[in-house]
């Protein structure tokens, strides 16, 4: 008989998991799943070990799993988890627990688990009898994957990894997601299929959950067939390539004179028809609420009945995005779609106007050469050098918005990670290399700010040790930029807090093992990252950026006080 460790072990080979993010702990685990050949991917600290298994599961489509040791190491688990949690993403954590001899009893780094995973896991539980193994670890990856996708925490008390315990039943399958497929009903379909061909102006906006379901071909052949213009959410970013004739782009709270999707607002305005699709409708992707007209006929088609009618009240149609959206179109297929077909030419030459616009709009700043460098030059760079296959990660703050407008989704074979669940700073580079992880064919470039790769400058250790080769372009422009930039916004001026000391990346880079690259010029930037994309190395770019410049947030430009803050600074 197994111990209930090698029975875990051996239930994630049956699963074909060849790979968890760990360190060391729970031990006998770890030891059993190596036996096997489960590869160990070692992570520095459990934020971004957790952080890893995220960005792993978002980019492999299947559940990823994390393990840690009790008390400290679990707390650690906590902001990942969140994000996860928030975004609708699997992830299966096992967490070691104190023996159950000596539980309740304040032993060593005993803390209260369940309270502590409360908020971030769609299930929890502790595994006491050794018979049950396989069916709490089917619990957790069943929890996991199916509905809306999320976080599982199983317990494992030490002692209990040590018992005897029965070998996995046969027929365990991979833990993708969505688990299920689940259709909307038909009838439901049928109305929303009617009200789109009918519609004046309609808009499909599409967020995260449209990027898990995996349902951008899909989505491209709606927006095809029934000349519907398709937007995302900064986290449907990519779901349709940026280029197609009726992508609209990242829209939200990024919309202000330089954002890519500025010259659709007004457009935006006048809609009368809203399909949504995988999106929690937050206040950024809807910029507080205030993009759509309060008077538009809302469809919302959505994994998670309670998100429909959140903040619109709408037309419910609960099922898989892109189940949903297969059935939409083969719906439409049915109708008249002249009225479409009709509103297709002025719609695309909006499109085409607005895009325009942008490009003529931000073109001084996209092709500046002055030192230091405006980061939509360096955003610009990365989108001209991005191969085809090419993986873009984002740290939250300032990176995510630059992302989003500068770098241009151009096949459905990239691919946009970033971490809007939380908007935590040092999310980029664990997500990176989880994303490297699941897809080592894959070019990963990471966008960070200097103020949120320093939450996890230590995993370059971990990227250079593990081969997980990434590119890390750091926005260095030596202050925490956009807390600095919103409290001149919010309150005239910032506290002490956000201006930063000189830390020189490429030494943190050189010293780990990695490559690692200053750069002020547009010259040494171009010449630097077309070599790293290439480079089998993790490779750095610490990338020295104007402080003064700040992304599209809606309204920024506007503020006297933010604009006359900067020219002051100027002066002086
Ligand atoms: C974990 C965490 N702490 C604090 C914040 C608040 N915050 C948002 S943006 C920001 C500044 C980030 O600076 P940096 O990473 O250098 O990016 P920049 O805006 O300068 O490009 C801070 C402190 C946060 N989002 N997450
Ligand atoms: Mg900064």
């Amino acid at each position: 008989m197994p111990t209930v460790a090698a029975a875990i072990a051996e239930n994630l080979r049956a699963r074909q998991i060849s790979e968890f993010f760990g360190q060391s702990l729970p031990s006998l685990l770890v030891l059993a799943a190596e036996d096997l050949g489960i590869r160990q991917i070692v992570y520095r600290t459990e934020n971004a070990g957790g952080t890893m298994a995220d960005g792993f599961a978002r980019v492999s489509g299947h559940c990823s799993v994390v393990v840690a040791q009790n008390g400290p190491a679990a707390t650690l688990l906590v902001p990942p988890l969140t994000e996860a949690a928030k975004v609708s993403i699997p992830v299966v954590a096992f967490v070691q627990d104190v023996p159950s001899p000596i539980r309740n009893k304040n032993a060593f780094q005993e803390i209260d688990h369940q309270s502590l995973f409360s908020g971030c896991t769609k299930w929890f539980d502790r595994l006491d009898d050794p018979a049950r193994v396989h069916e709490y670890v089917d619990a957790a990856f069943r929890a996991a994957t199916s509905g809306r996708p999320g976080p599982a925490v199983l317990m494992l008390p030490k002692d209990v990894l040590e018992l005897d315990a029965p070998a996995p039943p046969a027929g365990l399958d991979r833990p993708v997601f969505p688990l299920d497929r689940i259709r909307p009903p038909e009838a439901a379909v049928r109305a929303a299929a009617q009200l789109l061909a009918g519609a004046e102006r309609p808009l499909v906006v599409a967020g995260g959950g449209a990027v898990s379901a995996d349902a951008g071909a899909a989505l491209a052949r709606l927006s095809d067939l029934a000349s519907l213009p398709v937007a995302t959410t900064p986290m449907g970013k990519g779901v349709v390539p940026d280029t197609a004739d009726l992508s609209v782009g990242v829209i939200g709270n990024y919309m202000g004179p330089h954002g890519v999707s500025h010259g659709m607002r007004e457009w935006i305005a006048g809609v009368d028809t809203v399909l949504l699709v995988g999106s929690r409708t937050n206040e950024n992707g809807t910029d507080g609420w205030t993009l759509f007209p309060s008077n538009a006929t809302f469809l919302h088609l959505d994994i998670d009945p309670t998100e429909i009618g959140r903040n619109y009240p709408s037309l419910r149609l609960v099922g898989d995005v892109r189940t949903g959206i297969d059935d939409l179109a083969a719906a439409l297929r049915e109708l008249d779609l002249s009225k479409r077909s009709a509103e297709r030419p002025a719609l695309t030459t909006q499109i085409a106007r607005s895009r325009a616009e942008f490009e003529t709009t931000t073109a001084a700043v996209r092709t500046s050469t002055r030192q230091p460098l405006r980061p939509e030059r360096v955003a610009d760079e990365i989108s001209t050098l991005l191969p085809d296959d090419a993986i873009v990660v984002a740290d939250a703050s300032y990176s995510s918005i630059w992302a989003a407008n500068y770098i241009r989704a151009t096949t459905h074979s990239q691919r946009f990670l970033l971490p809007r669940g939380m908007a935590g700073l040092g999310w980029g580079l664990p997500l990176a290399l989880g994303a490297k992880a699941a897809r080592p064919s894959a070019p990963v470039i990471c966008l960070v700010g200097d103020g949120g790769f320093a939450h996890c400058w230590a995993e370059l250790e971990t990227a250079v040790r593990e081969h997980l080769d990434v590119v890390v372009v750091v926005l260095n422009n030596a202050i925490l930029g956009y807390q600095k930039h919103a409290e001149i916004v919010q309150f005239g001026r910032p506290t002490s807090a956000v201006e930063l000391g000189h830390v020189d990346h490429a030494q943190i880079a050189t010293a780990c093992g990695a490559h690692g690259h200053t750069i002020h010029t547009d010259v040494e930037l171009r010449e630097a990252l077309s070599k790293a994309i290439v480079d089998p190395a993790t490779t750095v770019l610490d990338v020295i950026t104007d402080s003064d410049a700040y992304p599209p947030i809606t309204g920024w430009d506007a503020n006297r006080a933010l604009t006359d803050h900067l020219a002051d600074q100027k002066l002086n």
